[in-house]
């Protein structure tokens, strides 16, 4: 009878440990979360939440993995645009072939010697700013309004002088009514003035990975503080 209750006892405290054991190994499994600016550097929150210094949405450290992207395009993408763009490298694509990353988007065209050069600087700067374990989810876009003088050889030239080298960099060349198309999308107005010029609007837009307008910064030189916000914040939820 004692040997049956020390027994009993001892599967009591085996379930007991087991289950307590259970416990931990759950605890661990939780997913953290981190400042995607990294505010308060590596330090992690096990719930979600906003980071107390800058106040941007906390991510999940494990995200990255976990990203799955849907092959849904909305109404509004720029996705359902079915125009052939070449790249700098001479690669003919359309636009939803950039679908899965947070697109920054510019309309700049090579021999402007006035606005284009800080446009182009001002897209520099954004994607300075971007932090480092971010970057690969961002593609910064310079689309030419001006296709005719604009060949995928000239957009190298650019790219290259401009410091605009690394796979995110894509310089794009179209047709006519498909800048035309583009331009309307994003609100940018441009108008040739003599056979090299063009008066043109200037904004910069940020897209979501799924193609749709989130953000417009308008200017030159402008404080990029919400954009690079939006482009994060953008990036956290997709
Ligand atoms: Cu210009």
């Amino acid at each position: 009878m004692k040997t049956l209750k020390y027994l009993l006892l001892l599967v009591v405290t085996a379930t007991l440990l087991v289950s307590c054991d259970k416990k931990t190994s759950k605890e661990t499994d939780k997913v953290a979360y981190q400042c995607p600016m990294k505010c308060e550097g590596d330090k992690v929150y096990s719930e979600k939440g906003n980071c107390p210094v800058c106040e941007m949405k906390l991510r999940p450290t494990s995200k990255v993995a976990t990203k799955v992207l849907s092959s849904f395009i909305s109404e509004e993408s720029i996705f359902n645009l079915t125009t052939k763009w070449n790249t700098q490298d001479g690669k003919e694509i359309e636009l939803k072939e950039l679908k899965g990353k947070t697109l920054v988007m510019v309309m700049i065209y090579t021999t402007c010697k006035a606005a284009c050069p800080r446009l182009t600087a001002d897209m520099r700067n954004i994607e300075d700013k971007i932090p480092a374990d971010l970057k690969n989810e961002v593609e910064f876009i310079l689309v030419s309004i001006d296709p005719v003088n604009d060949t995928p050889e000239k957009l190298k030239a650019f790219a290259k002088e401009n410091f605009l080298e690394g796979p995110q960099w894509t310089l794009l060349q179209g047709t006519e009514s498909g800048v035309r198309e583009f331009a309307n999308v994003l609100a940018v107005k441009y108008k040739q003035i003599s056979p090299l010029d063009f008066s043109h609007s200037n904004i910069i837009s940020v897209f979501n990975p799924g193609g749709e307008l989130v953000h417009q910064q308008e200017g030159l030189g402008v404080d990029n503080k919400e954009t690079i916000k939006k482009i994060i914040e953008t990036i956290n939820t997709h």
